[in-house]
């Protein structure tokens, strides 16, 4: 760029006043916008918002954008009508003067505060309900906020809606001289619709070009890296979880776990240990929230804000693997405990293959030294209580549709974490690869301690792999089936 042009640039913040019929969305806009579940008001009432209240967006600490959330426009048609009286042609000015010209009691008070934003603000966000005909009072509306004459976006809410006429709303602003319009739901997020809003904006403010575009770009490498980060916590948990396991004291005391479990006894030890991996996908789901901004207070340990079926069902409720399409198999058919397996697979091979190994490699563990523990157990009678598969699987599928739900979820939104149905209940293709290459790495679990053997290459491999592959697909898997 020459010289002369980047003198023209401008670089201050770009204030925006958010202005339009009440309850179009206007506080729910900001709301999503600002990433901030806590900015102002939102109800179905009119009124709600009586004040002009700001908000900013930051690019590494400095302001951008400024937000202003505006009180609904209610009497447009009254107050097109008062502002028609004043006798001037120029739009700002008459303005200005129907400012100036207001008595002290005026029924306009509401309204004179959003002609002040408009014609202070370099920008103007008009937020329709898109569910509502184009009436006569919204054409009102747009007449008194051209006479600003600042560039405007029309932001076609409530897009979701069976009810929304989208086209016959594009098709009257467009009789109006406005052409980029964009479709933003404040409640159903998605990024890209973001984008698209701040795109127009840069179409727009040509002298802002440059501001818009490295807002653009930041928000961009921040929605990656919370994605990211979100990816990375599911498979810290899914590694954590698998390889986590605890040993039994002795070969009796293991046969008595073994057949109570399989008779549905409750074994002492099984409350704590549901509570050790409960607690864990607790903390993932609490970390996840965090990534994208949601609020602490929503989230008590177990009353997490997730409705909506599976959710509201405990990690070891068996109904989960009917709600996954999991198949209960021969556990659940004898009526055995929940989430617990007898870790009888050391490394991939029985208890009595390792001993074999064990006895095979005369005790020399290099070849082997992972299955140390277990092949030593075997002569000792130790034996380990793991978390089983379809446990793993139930907690992998909740995780990702959580995941899902985040990303379109606004901040504006009001309801539960609404968790669609699990559509594709593929499980990654490598997915036998990795809960046995956990399983056989006791160590790599946090569950409990972490010590040395925690952060090592190989374990940072498989994270590394699980995240990808919840990159690369987008959805739950490609190729093996949840039942195999
Ligand atoms: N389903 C849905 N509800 C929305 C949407 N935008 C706003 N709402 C709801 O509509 C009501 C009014 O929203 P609010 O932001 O207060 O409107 P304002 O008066 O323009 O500030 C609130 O109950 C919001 O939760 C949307 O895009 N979809
Ligand atoms: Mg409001």
């Amino acid at each position: 760029m020459e010289p002369d042009q980047v003198a023209e640039m401008d670089s201050r913040a770009i204030s925006v006043a958010v202005v339009g019929h009440t309850n179009a969305g206007k506080t729910s806009m900001m709301r999503t916008l600002l990433r901030d579940a806590g900015f102002g008001q939102v109800a179905i009432s009119p009124g709600t918002t009586r004040h002009v209240e700001g908000g900013s967006l930051l690019i590494q600490g400095e302001v951008a954008l400024k937000l202003y959330d505006t009180p609904g426009l209610e009497d447009s048609i009254g107050l097109l009508e008062a502002i028609e009286n004043i006798d001037f042609e120029e739009g700002r000015r008459r303005l200005q003067l129907f400012l100036e010209q207001l008595p002290e009691d005026t029924e306009f008070d509401q309204e004179a505060k959003v002609i002040r934003q408009l014609l202070e603000d370099d920008l103007i966000f008009y937020v329709i309900d898109c569910r509502e005909p184009v009436l006569g009072k919204y054409r009102d509306e747009l007449k008194i906020i051209a006479m600003a004459a600042k560039p405007v976006i029309p932001v076609l809410n409530f897009i979701q809606d069976d009810l929304s006429q989208v086209d016959a709303w594009k098709h009257s602003l467009a009789d109006l001289g406005l052409h980029a319009v964009v479709e933003f739901d404040t409640v159903i997020f998605n990024f890209e619709d973001e984008k698209r809003l701040y795109q127009k904006m840069q179409a727009l403010m040509a002298s802002y070009h440059d501001l818009i575009q490295r807002l653009i770009d930041s928000r961009q490498r921040q929605w990656n890296e919370q994605i990211r980060a979100a990816q990375r916590a599911i498979a810290e948990l899914m590694v954590n979880v698998t390889a986590y396991r605890q040993g039994l004291p002795s070969k009796q005391a293991s046969n008595e776990v073994r057949d109570s479990l399989e008779t549905k006894e409750s074994w002492e030890n099984k409350d704590s240990f549901h509570r050790l991996i409960r607690r864990a996908e607790e903390q993932s789901i609490r970390t996840m929230l965090n990534i994208f901004g949601f609020d602490e207070k929503d989230v008590k340990n177990e009353d997490l804000p997730i409705t909506n079926g599976k959710w509201e069902l405990d990690l070891f409720d068996p109904v989960n693997l009917k709600e996954f399409g999991l198949d209960a198999g021969s556990n659940a058919a004898k009526g055995a405990a929940v989430g617990v397996g007898i870790d009888a697979m050391t490394g991939g091979l029985t208890l009595g293959a390792a001993a074999a190994l064990g006895a095979a490699a005369g005790f020399v563990w290099t070849a082997g030294r992972r299955y140390r523990d277990e092949i030593t157990s075997k002569f000792t009678g130790n034996q380990f209580i793991c978390v089983d598969e379809n446990t793993l699987k139930v907690l992998w599928f909740r995780q990702v549709v959580l995941l899902k739900a985040l990303e379109h979820r606004g901040h504006a939104s009001e309801s539960g974490i609404n968790v669609a149905a699990v559509s594709d209940k593929k499980l990654p293709a490598n997915w036998k690869n990795w809960m046995h290459t956990a399983r056989q790495h006791p160590k790599w679990s946090s569950i409990l301690t972490q010590d040395e053997e925690f952060f090592t290459r190989e374990r940072e491999k498989l994270v590394e792999d699980i995240v990808r592959s919840l990159g690369e697909t987008g959805n739950v898997g490609d190729t093996v089936n949840a039942d195999t």
